[in-house]
């Protein structure tokens, strides 16, 4: 569909999208260091989501993680660079490590932006050397466990489904695991995140999968090489080559390995709803739950779906919008959730094929994920209910009930003590109305009541 006729088939998304337009404006205004300029500007480039939320985080953090990216981008299109003769790449991949503390270095390869990101790879470094030590060797440290386990899979294919979730660890786990380090280093989020591998690593593999998964034609079809990330031991069950999956005559097979695919990142979900619980800062949480998001509705947007073996299968860019624009809480994130699961329930409920060999295993995942989102966001809500603790909404509860108060004294005294004194002139006329109709008022001043205590005694059960 084409960018026009997707806006006019979702006018809804347009508010969203306007919004989203005028953030990524501001958010391109570059730093006044020219150097830092550099790496932001190339980072727009280079990134298509991933630049948004990271420019959205807080300095000093997002300096370091914008260069994180930079340094890990650099790694990666060496390893992507197909012309590459592995003689050169591998040891490349072992010494960048230690090549990102070398003023002036420069490594060339690659295409387009990412020729410019290694012809000046210099500014990349000086940058990364004005760091906080501590994110430094964060960075150093993860770079060598990438560029390590991406040289061990450089003349190796992935076989089994434990070989994809290592090359998986690789590649994005170990950023899950660094960025950890990196929130709890500035102090943004506690300090038990840096030891919180196992959970980071699911954040990394639910993104990374996703990404295979969505990108199969594209990789399969790379020159001068194909690129093959789906294990062996998935995709031999449905063809004798991975490339046949492509093959219009195939689509069925095919169709099938692909929702075999996409049940097993959607196993990675509960573990990164776990993850997001334990953050605190909302804007490292929009930058955590985003990227989440998007790949949970890439993910719903794939399954059953023929045309990823024809060409890119995207969000659409309203609804990408729409989660930017609702994406600070885990409020949002499980009703983002939510909203993909039912389409999955949809796919896997209206299924004409009998014989999916993992459709049995895809219901039973959204049945449980759907359980687990829907009563986690009951919980949530409940948690939320005393109007968030604000002063604002102190002030008008104490108002209220200051008012329902004084409303009660008066109705429940009518008749007696108050036709006497006490009462001044100016409200003679006020108590003459209450006495006119005592037991209205008494029911109505006891409703007030109840309305304003409502949030406490909520509270209290
Ligand atoms: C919270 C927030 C963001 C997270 C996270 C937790 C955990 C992991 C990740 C981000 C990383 C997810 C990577 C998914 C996208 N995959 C790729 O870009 C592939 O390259 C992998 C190696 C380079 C990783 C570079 C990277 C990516 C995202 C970052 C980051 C570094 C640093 C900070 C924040 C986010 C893929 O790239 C080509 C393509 O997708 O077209 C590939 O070559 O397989
Ligand atoms: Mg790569």
């Amino acid at each position: 569909m084409g960018k026009l006729a997707e806006i006019l088939s979702h006018p809804q998304e347009v508010p969203a999208l306007v919004r989203i337009y005028l953030a990524s404006k501001a958010a391109t205004k570059l730093p006044k260091d020219p150097q830092l300029a550099f790496c932001y500007e190339i980072l727009n480039n280079v990134s298509r989501s991933f630049a948004i939320v990271i420019q959205q985080l807080p300095n000093p953090l997002r300096d370091a993680i914008c260069v994180f990216y930079l340094v890990l981008r650099g790694l990666d299109t060496v390893e992507d660079d197909m012309a590459l003769p592995d003689s050169v790449k591998l040891p490349a991949l072992l010494s960048f490590h230690k090549d990102i503390y070398e003023r002036g270095f420069t490594l060339p390869c690659g295409y387009n932006h990412y020729k410019r990101l290694m012809a000046q790879f210099g500014t990349v470094v000086d940058v990364f050397l004005s760091l906080d030590p501590a994110f430094q060797l964060v960075i150093a440290n993860i770079t060598r466990r990438m560029g390590e386990g991406m040289a061990e899979f450089i003349t190796k294919e992935v076989e089994t489904v434990a070989e994809y979730d290592k090359y998986c660890h690789y590649v994005a786990g170990l950023v899950g695991i660094g960025l950890s380090q990196m929130f709890a280093r500035s102090g943004l989020e506690s300090p038990e995140f840096g030891a919180k591998e196992q959970l980071s690593n699911h954040m990394g593999l639910f993104l990374q999968k996703t990404n295979i998964i969505r990108d199969y034609l594209e990789d399969i079809l790379e020159e001068p090489a194909p690129r093959m990330f789906w294990p062996r031991a998935v995709w031999s069950r449905y063809a004798a080559k991975l490339s046949d999956l492509k093959e219009p005559g195939n689509r069925q097979a095919a169709v099938q390995c692909l929702n075999h695919m996409v049940v097993d990142a959607l196993q990675h979900l509960p573990a990164c709803v776990q993850y997001m619980e334990g953050l605190r800062d909302r804007q490292v949480f929009r930058f955590c739950a985003i990227p989440q998001i998007m790949a949970a509705g890439t993910l719903a947007l794939c399954y059953n779906n023929g045309a990823v073996f024809e060409g890119a299968v995207k969000m659409r860019r309203g609804q990408t919008a729409q989660v930017f624009d609702a994406c600070s809480d885990m409020g949002d994130l499980f009703r983002w959730f939510l909203t993909f699961l039912s389409l999955l329930d949809k796919k896997v409920s209206g299924q004409v094929h009998g014989d999916d060999p993992t459709l049995q295993q895809a219901q039973a995942l959204v049945a449980q994920h759907t359980q687990l989102c829907s009563t986690a966001l009951a919980k949530w809500q409940a948690s939320q209910q005393p109007a968030s603790g604000s002063i604002a909404a102190w002030v008008r509860d104490y108002l209220l009930l200051t008012l329902a108060a004084v409303y009660a004294y008066y109705a429940f005294q009518m008749g007696t003590s108050l036709t006497g004194g006490g009462v001044p002139e100016q409200l003679r006329g006020l108590v003459d109305v209450l006495a006119a109709a005592p037991l209205l008022h008494r029911l109505l001043s006891a409703l007030a009541l109840l309305f304003t205590l409502r949030p406490a005694i909520f509270a209290a059960r």
